[in-house]
């Protein structure tokens, strides 16, 4: 029994030792207006494996092109296969934390001439 709770006890030490990445930073900032962005990114403050990232327009979802794969990174980007045309966009991405926990998150900007 006394082994059972020293067990416990490290592992909420550890949980709170190794806290789950949160995003740091969004390029373009999340409700910014702004010239069209040649890249997207999104900084975490530990790396994040990203599982999903989308773009979202006024016509429905955008094509991008991931500068990485599956790899846990603190900084992710993609790229618009095509320039983006003044409308407000979404983005909305799921990861993976080194901790294991599923994190997800979603910003947005608006691309002005
Ligand atoms: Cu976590």
């Amino acid at each position: 029994m006394k082994t059972a709770i020293l067990t416990i006890a490290f592992a909420l030490t550890a949980s709170f030792a190794f806290a789950h990445a949160k995003p740091a930073t969004m390029t373009p900032a999340d409700g910014s207006t702004g010239t069209a962005p040649a890249i997207i990114e999104i900084h975490f403050d530990d790396p994040m494996r990203v599982t999903a990232f989308t773009l979202t327009g006024p016509d429905g979802d955008i094509a991008v092109t991931r500068a990485v794969g599956m790899e846990p990174v603190t900084d992710f980007s993609v790229t618009p296969d095509d320039a983006l045309s003044s409308a407000a966009y979404t983005v909305d991405w799921r990861g993976m934390s080194t901790d294991g926990h599923p994190m997800q998150g979603s910003f947005g900007f608006t691309v002005a001439d």
